[in-house]
């Protein structure tokens, strides 16, 4: 019997050619992790998006992936005359340094000109944040799992940038492989890096179009 599960086809095709996505992936699981990777850099380049315009860069596990994720959205969308971690609403040291609060009374004449801080890059519109894990015998998958999963919704909430939620959670590595397409048996299964390539595509275009 065939299967009723899976993503179905978006009506638009969406262009991708405008966009800059930034691939931050972990290293542990490498060879599925590289065919995932594969998957998704495919599929950004067939909707346009170009070679150029995709970053990747890795980190050495799933746990990893939320700060290098914040770290290169907020990195890529410093502003002249506000801050990352103002954008994020972060407060680092225990001191915020907002460059457009106003001067206390009185002290106008004392306080320094700001330095604006200069956009180094052009924003990335998506981010697709890639891990693999496979349960083992204690509880280091599920507290991995958990924490990543919710570190990265909460992170595009925060910041209105896509992050693509590109982790694996497989109980065995046949699990992992068939959604790497890499089954062992008959059937090698879908490639999963596919589908997260064209949903930063499609969120990077659609988020563009909401703002
Ligand atoms: C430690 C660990 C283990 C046991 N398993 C995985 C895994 O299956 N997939 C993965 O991406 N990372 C794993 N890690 C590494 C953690 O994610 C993390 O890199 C370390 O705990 C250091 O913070």
């Amino acid at each position: 019997m065939s299967t009723i599960k899976g993503l179905s086809k978006s009506n638009t095709e969406f262009d991708g050619s405008g966009l800059r996505v930034c691939i931050i992936h972990a290293r542990w699981n490498k060879t599925v992790i590289d065919a995932l990777v594969a998957g998704a850099v495919a599929k950004l380049k067939e909707r346009g998006v170009k070679e150029s315009n995709i970053v990747i860069d890795s980190v050495p596990g799933s746990f990893e992936l939320p700060l290098a994720c914040s770290k290169v959205i907020a990195g890529s969308h410093v502003q002249a005359g506000s801050s990352a971690g103002d954008l994020l609403g972060l407060t680092f040291g225990g001191s915020s340094t907002s460059l457009s609060s106003k001067p206390a009374p009185g002290s106008e004449t004392s306080v320094p000109p700001p330095t604006l801080v200069t956009m180094p890059n052009a924003p990335f519109d998506a981010v697709i944040a890639i891990g693999v894990l496979i349960k083992g015998s204690t509880m280091h998958f599920e507290y991995i799992c958990d924490s990543v999963s919710h570190a990265l919704m909460k992170l595009q909430v925060d910041t209105g940038v896509p992050v693509i939620f590109g982790v694996l959670t497989a109980l065995t590595d046949d699990q992992a492989l068939e959604r790497a397409g890499l089954g062992r048996g008959s059937d090698k299964g879908h490639n999963h890096g596919e589908d997260w390539g064209l949903a930063a595509v499609e969120m990077g275009s659609k988020c563009k179009q909401w703002i």
